[in-house]
This record gives structure tokens, sequence and C-alpha cells, in this order.
């Protein structure tokens, strides 16, 4: 992998809500998590956040630990605080309002409180371990009032903030009671970023409201309160080498071959999703239970499998969408299934990273049809892991931050359920020159932007403040 010098002077500390120290050898990772990873290994820093355990106590000081040259500084949350800030104001709040899911979203003042209260601790916690060359880079929307905090505890270092999902338009954005809060705590960053230009132009929209009162600059830096803050567009990607390695090495695997056994030469179709909402997974078995009708051939001749780890337990909409998925495709298979093929195979489980690279690359089609999304690293994951020479089809939701830059696949709107049964028609017939074509198109934009240039573009803005 390229190497980039984000180092400077001073350490690189990371925040986000759950610090994912590394796992044993293989195990699941998510793409943030191999980011940031990437990102602190080639600098050295700190990671510095929610160690994913609970207390009945009050958050007390980090645990600090390391690892080569990373430094993990990790805090347990109290129960009643964690009920409030991540189940309540984060997961029940902002994600739905950020996926323009407005009827999802279940406000309580209570949560918003702890929202704050858990911010202000943890601000404190961080700013007692800030070196005076320091600079800080905050991930998502659960951290929006980090910065203001760590001004208030006497930091000034430069701050930076990534948000991984969509910038909501201005008119869903205003239903949030406190809203105006949340933007004025954007703006106490010295850098804002965000993974589309649509993204970005929905902020530039909100903070130039007149209560909010900032204005734009020429060059695209955003005037507020006597401060400037430069908020631009740092798509994320994936490291497109260590996929493609990854998925070729996988081949070899017992469970990939068996998988490929077990197809009997029927295509694959693969869809790798978080159980959530935005991801529509019951649409998506709908939209295939339409391609079934539709095109009566497919019927014995593609199998569908879909991988969805559950996520969130605690949140109620979540555990709707596991019995409703587990409904639909259990009816599906029901009015389908012959004595030698089922139609969905639906595991509520996650698989081991090198797995899901082979069963990637085994894929004649990567089905990827949220609703809404702010990238989704499991397109690029897809095209990354195919066999260029024999690659996939991608068919991507137009509603997905990653069809900006990937124009060159099936691209399909997820409500449309006779458009998404017609894009995986048209990918199943696709001639195998234009699906090396669309592939090749499409790899070089993930090289271009992968995951070294996210990170770097990002911390060398940061530095330049
Ligand atoms: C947020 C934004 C944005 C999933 N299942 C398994 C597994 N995964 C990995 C995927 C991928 C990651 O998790 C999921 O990333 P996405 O981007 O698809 O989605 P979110 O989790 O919603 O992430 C999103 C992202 O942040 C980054 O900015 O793109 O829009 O919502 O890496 O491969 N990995 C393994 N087993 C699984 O079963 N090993």
């Amino acid at each position: 992998m390229r190497r980039c010098d984000v180092s400077k002077s001073g350490r690189l500390i990371i925040v986000s809500n759950r610090v994912a120290k590394p796992k044993r050898r293989g195990a699941a990772a998510g793409g943030l998590a191999v980011g940031i990873l990437g990102a602190l290994k080639e600098s050295g820093g700190m990671w510095f956040g929610w160690s994913g355990k609970l207390t009945d106590r009050e958050t007390r000081d980090p645990k600090i630990s390391r690892s080569g040259n990373i430094e993990y500084a990790t805090v347990e949350l109290n129960e009643r605080d964690f009920e409030h800030y991540y189940n309540g104001f984060s997961n029940r709040v902002l994600w739905p309002v950020c996926h323009y899911l407005l009827s999802f979203m279940q406000y309580e003042s209570a949560d918003f409180d702890g929202y704050r209260r858990v911010n202000t601790a943890l601000a404190r916690k961080l700013a007692a371990l800030v070196k005076p060359d320091d600079v800080i880079w905050v991930h998502d929307y659960h951290l929006i009032p980090l910065a203001a905090e760590l001004r208030a505890a006497g930091i000034s270092n430069p701050i930076g903030f990534f948000l991984h999902v969509p910038f909501p338009s201005y008119e869903a954005l205003r239903a949030v009671p406190n809203h105006e809060y949340l933007l004025r705590s954007l703006c106490a960053y010295d850098v804002v970023g965000f993974h589309t230009e649509r993204d970005l132009a929905c902020f530039q929209q909100s903070v130039t409201q007149p209560d909010i009162g900032g204005s734009l600059l020429p060059g695209g830096d955003i005037e507020i309160g006597g401060g400037r803050l430069k908020a631009d567009v740092f798509p994320i990607g994936i490291d497109v080498d260590e996929l493609q390695d990854l998925s070729l090495a996988a081949q070899s695997l017992s469970r990939v071959k068996s998988l490929v056994r077990s197809l009997a030469g029927r295509d694959l179709m693969i869809g790798v999703d978080r159980l959530d909402y935005s991801k529509a997974l019951t649409q998506r078995l709908l939209s295939y239970e339409r391609l079934l009708e539709k095109y009566p051939n497919t019927q014995s001749n593609l199998t569908y499998l879909q991988i969805a780890p559950p996520t969130r337990s605690g949140v109620r909409a979540y555990e709707e969408i596991r019995a409703e998925l587990e409904q639909t495709s259990g009816r599906i298979n029901g009015r389908f299934a012959e004595a030698d093929w089922v139609p969905i195979r639906y595991l509520n489980k996650g698989v081991d990273r090198k797995r899901l690279m082979g069963y990637f690359r085994n894929s004649a089609i990567g089905l990827v049809t949220p609703i809404r999304d702010g990238m989704n690293l499991v397109a690029k994951e897809y095209l990354a892991a195919q066999d260029p020479e024999d690659p996939g089809v991608l068919v991507l939701s137009t509603l997905a931050g990653a069809a900006a830059e990937l124009s060159e696949a099936v691209l399909i709107n997820p409500y449309d359920r006779d458009a998404v049964a017609d894009g995986i028609g048209a990918a199943l017939n696709m001639p195998l020159e234009e699906r090396r074509e669309r592939h090749d198109v499409m790899l070089k934009t993930l090289r271009r932007n992968d995951i070294v240039a996210w990170r770097s573009r990002f911390v060398e803005a940061l530095h330049g403040r």
C-alpha cells in the first residue's frame, strides 16, 4: 500500500464512539475500523472512545493500553448515559433524520440531555490526554458537540470532524428539536468533512440559515461568529490491493469452496448489510421476488445470499426489521423453492472478512440497495474482490453516496421494485466485454479515491488550519 506523510509533528488523535482494538487474525472488522487503524499505524497516535463495556458507576478515567505505535484510551460508559446518548439521541433521532426517515425519529429531551452529558464527559477525559502538538480527528454523529466541549475545556489544537452518514437537507434537519445547537456545535470544528458534494451542499445551506449566521466565503470556507472553518468532500475509500489479494487467497478456503459446490453451477447474487432499516432489506427481498415473477428463467438459476449481521439490539425498530425479514424470506422461499434449490439464503450473522471477500469474488451480482447511505463500503469492496478478467456486476442504489463515484454500476432506484428486478436482469445478461470495461473504469476510481487518499487529504486539511 502507498504510504503517506500524515505525521508532520505531534500525534494524530482519533475519536470515535467505539474503539475497535485489532482482533485476532482474520476476525470481522468493519471498513471504518480498518481505515482508522491504517491511519494510526502509519503516523502513530491515539484512538480514544468508548470501550464497548457498560458500568453502573459514573464514567471514570480512560484505560490506556498500547499496541505497536498506537495507544488506545478507552472509557466505560454508565448504563443510563449509554441508553440516552447512544440508543436514544444518536440512534433514535440523528441516525433516522440523517437518512431522511423522519417517521422513525423518536425524540425525548432526556435523550438530548444525555447526549450532551456524555459528550461533555468524554471531552473532559480526552482534554487531560491532549498534548500541544496533537491534531484531533473526531468521527461521526454521536460526537457532534465534542469540539465545542474540548474548546470549553481549554483545548486549542486543530480539531476535525468527519460525518460517515449523509448530511440531511435543512428541511429534514430542522425537524430535530435543538438542530440549531447541532449546527453551531459543528461550527466549532476547524475542518468538517463529508462523503459527497450533496452532503456538503446541505451543510452549507444549513449553516448559512439566518438564525445560524454562517456565510460562505469564496474558496468554500465558512465564516461564523468571527471564526472560520473548512467544509469539504472526502469520499471514504478502501485498500484495493489488500482486498484483491484477500479475495484471491480466499479461493482456497474450505468454506468458500463448499459455497461454490453448493451452487451446482448456478449464479450467485450477494447482499451484505448490517440489519438496519436504511439498508431496506425487506424491500430488497420483494424486488428479488419481482425478478422471479417477471423473469421465470431466473427461477432455479439464481441464488441470492443475504448476510445481515444484527446491530443495535437496544433499538426497537431493529427487532421489528429482523422479524419482518425472517417472515418475508420464509414466504418467498416457500413460494418458489424446489427440492434442489432455495432462492434466498439468509444469514442473520456476520462472517469472517477473508471469507466474505471470497464470497464476493464468486458472486455474479453484488446487490446494494439502501434507501439512503453515506457511502456504502460494501459496494466498493465487492468491486475490488472481483476477478478483473471475469468480473461480476454491481447493482447499486442511486441513493447511496457511492453512486456519485460509481456511475458504471447498474444504477437503480431502490423504491422501484421493477427497476431493481430489471437491473438484476440486465446485470445477468451483460456481455463479458461490457462487464470488464465497466469494472476497469470503476477500479481506477477506487484506486484514485482509496483509503490512503481519504485519510491523508483529511489530515493534511487539518494540519493546514
Ligand atoms: C457507515 C455509513 C459509510 C458487514 N457485514 C460484515 C462485514 N461488514 C463490513 C463491510 C463493510 C462494513 O462492515 C459496513 O460498511 P458500510 O459502508 O456498508 O455501512 P455502515 O456500517 O452503515 O457504515 C456508511 C461507512 O460508515 C464508512 O464511512 O460507508 O454509509 O452508514 O466494511 O464489509 N464484515 C465482515 N463480516 C460481515 O458479516 N467481515
